[in-house]
């Protein structure tokens, strides 16, 4: 055991079996604080104490309730325990709750822990040896089995000495929590301090907390700083994964936070209304779970209504197991990974729990099979596979990199780096760094933008390109920054060709039939001869036999190989023309200083419908400034 160890115990155990008594007897506090709790003689919500052993192990205490209808309250305590102490009475022996409690440390994948016989005073030795025997069959297949079972008296202090010294031994077989993975407490208490304001508690279940940070209420999304923080009644700069923790929240109020809400870092977590999960039904469930049966969904601190929906089945026997999805009526805050329980609406008993697989598998409809596939992967990979998984599942649209922390289990810095593994493996690409996409999905990207430019150019194939805006519109939903990517690797390969905001297959060229051919040139002449006074798009083509505008494919053609120019709304002057006419305006004016939309008219014999677009047209290309009426070479 080295210095500074530290390890939660949580109580288990039927009402009345002698679980407060048993920690007030080990720790001298007594964590029935309620004045009800007082008045009735029971437990009804969480309490809280501490040991230290001289050697510098902490031993911290979750006292909980054992009336069945404080299961609830039970639950919240029992999910950051390290250690489970089943108390079970001398007396009365193995009872419901004892059962209860058990199965629901078994679903929450508690690890280890003892069995305490409370209450030896009031019992013969022999019946004390029927009740171990009773005891070893309870735990027969749990994780209590061949666990430590100690007799104790809280009334005599008979063998606390040995419950102490095994609570030291198992402590030294818990291991040490990383603290590598986002920083999360769960909270199971909210009170308020005079002169410090809102201080909640929790067992910090990974992670670390530390003053001054920036800290956020999920689901809420309240913001807040940490004033100050305490582990066992002692305040710290720091508190460590696995630690009881009382954080002082300044800038919150204490109507603002419940017990349930969980404490991270702003912005780290994810608070979702859809989890799947593998889900196992106990044994001795009353009866099969069906799908969409209403149950209480119960992780970390949290209890939230919610529908079962079963895939692959409709119906889960006892003793069953299947991937399952739950609709919560209210957001939960988890990573993968996390235990649940889950207990049925009415009569309210545990009938099951599981593993959270995906919390936040989003709306996305997947069939069945796939989906299967989807959670089996996340279920049995690798870390390397699961982290490939999320990114191949978000498919087109990819994921951000904080936003793929959130959904995996293993922490910001070992997630980067599993993403790094991928990236440079070639399975993924990283898009502005932080932004990952599948190298699947950027082929099928690729291939979708091929194809659409491959129907444009079958379409319309006197087209120059498809517009970029139009493209983007086919890619989907992918992301802006991931078609631009698989954009400019076209472009970079050759296989496409950006110009402006017309993007070509790198193939593509336009062909004109001779009749084509004519009608273009005898157009593109019609504007040439016409110099500075222009026909109109349909004067032009009607001249060259054709219909239509300035929209006609072989009109555009002109314009798009820049042999027109478009000077204002309709009107076109040829490229040529247009030279001549800026060589004339620059000379005059070299030889004028100024000049007035009556000196172009004259100088081009034109009228005043081209002459002012013919000025506005230049001042716009920076050839002439605009001084009132009249125009002055720019920077001269
Ligand atoms: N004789 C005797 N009485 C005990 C012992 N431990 C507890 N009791 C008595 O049993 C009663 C219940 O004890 P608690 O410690 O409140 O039981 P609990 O398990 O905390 O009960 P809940 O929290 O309500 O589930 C009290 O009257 C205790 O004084 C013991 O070792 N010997
Ligand atoms: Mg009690």
């Amino acid at each position: 055991m080295t210095v500074g160890r530290h390890v939660v115990v949580g109580t288990a155990g039927h009402i009345d079996h002698g679980k407060t008594s048993l920690v007030k007897a080990l720790t001298g506090t007594d964590t029935d604080r309620l004045p009800e709790e007082k008045a009735r003689g029971i437990t009804i919500d969480l309490g809280f104490a501490f040991l230290e052993e001289p050697d510098g192990l902490t031993i911290e205490i979750v006292d909980v309730p054992g009336h069945e209808r404080f299961v609830k309250n039970m639950l919240a305590g029992v999910g950051g325990i390290d250690l489970a102490m089943l108390v079970i009475a001398a007396d009365e022996g193995v009872m419901p709750q004892t059962r209860e409690h058990l199965a629901i440390c078994s679903l929450l994948h508690v690890r280890t822990g003892l069995v305490v016989l409370t209450k030896t005073d009031m019992v013969e030795s022999d019946w004390l040896d029927l009740v171990r025997d009773d005891v070893a069959g309870l735990v027969r297949g749990t994780f209590l089995e061949g666990a430590p079972i100690v007799a104790v008296s809280s009334k005599t202090g008979a063998g606390l000495d040995v419950l102490r010294k095994t609570l030291r031994m198992l402590a030294a077989s818990v291991p040490e929590r990383g603290t590598e993975q986002l920083a999360r407490l769960p909270i199971d208490r909210v009170f308020t301090i005079k002169g410090f304001g809102t201080v909640v508690t929790g067992t910090l279940a990974a992670g670390v907390l530390a003053v001054d940070d920036r800290v956020e209420v999920f689901p809420r999304g309240l913001v807040a700083k940490v004033r100050g923080l305490q582990t066992h009644s002692r305040p710290v700069e720091r508190a460590l994964a696995g630690q009881r923790t009382a954080v002082n929240l300044q800038g919150l109020e204490r109507a603002a936070v419940e017990r349930g809400d969980v404490i991270g870092h702003a912005g780290t977590l994810i608070a979702a209304t859809l989890v799947d999960a593998s889900l196992e039904l106990l044994k001795d469930a009353p009866r099969p779970l069906k799908t969409r049966d209403r149950v209480r969904f119960h992780a970390g601190t949290s209890e939230i209504m919610a529908r079962v929906l079963l895939y692959e089945t409709n119906e889960l026997a006892p003793g069953g197991r299947a991937f399952a999805r739950f609709r919560l009526e209210a957001p939960l805050v988890a990573l993968p990974g996390d235990r649940f329980v889950v207990r049925s609406y009415s009569p309210i008993v545990t009938i099951g729990g599981g593993t959270l697989l995906d919390v936040d598998p989003g709306r996305t409809r997947l069939k069945v099979p796939a989906r299967v596939a989807h959670l089996r992967t996340l279920e049995h990979g690798t870390p390397e596979e699961v982290a490939e998984e999320h990114v191949r599942h978000a498919g087109v649209v990819g994921i951000r990199l904080g936003a793929l922390a959130a959904r995996l289990p293993f922490g910001p810095s070992r997630s980067r780096g599993l993403l790094d593994t991928i990236v440079s493996a070639g399975r993924a690409v990283a898009v502005d760094r932080e932004w990952y996409v599948h190298a699947d999905a950027v082929r099928r990207l690729r291939d979708m933008i091929v194809a659409a430019l491959e129907t444009f150019h079958r379409a319309q194939p006197l087209r120059p390109g498809m517009s970029r805006e139009e493209l983007r519109g086919r890619a989907g939903r992918a992301d802006d920054r991931i078609f631009a990517y698989v954009l400019g690797a076209l472009t970079a390969e050759g296989a496409a060709h950006v110009d402006r905001d017309k993007v070509r297959l790198g193939t593509h060229e336009i062909r004109l039939s001779a009749e084509q051919q004519a009608a273009v040139d005898r157009v593109e002449r019609e504007f040439r001869d016409a110099a500075a006074s222009p026909p109109s798009a349909a004067e032009a083509l009607g001249r060259a036999g054709l219909r239509g505008d300035e929209d006609h494919d072989l009109f555009q053609l002109l314009l798009e190989s820049h042999r027109l120019v478009r000077v204002k709304e309709s009107l076109f002057f040829h490229a040529d023309a247009l030279e001549a006419i800026q060589d004339k305006l620059v000379t005059l004016l070299r030889e004028r200083k100024e000049i007035g939309p009556g000196d172009i008219k004259d100088l081009l014999g034109i009228s005043r419908k081209y002459a002012i677009p013919l000025l506005e047209f230049f001042d716009s290309r920076r050839v002439t400034t605009r001084v009132g009426e009249r125009r002055v070479l720019r920077g001269a």
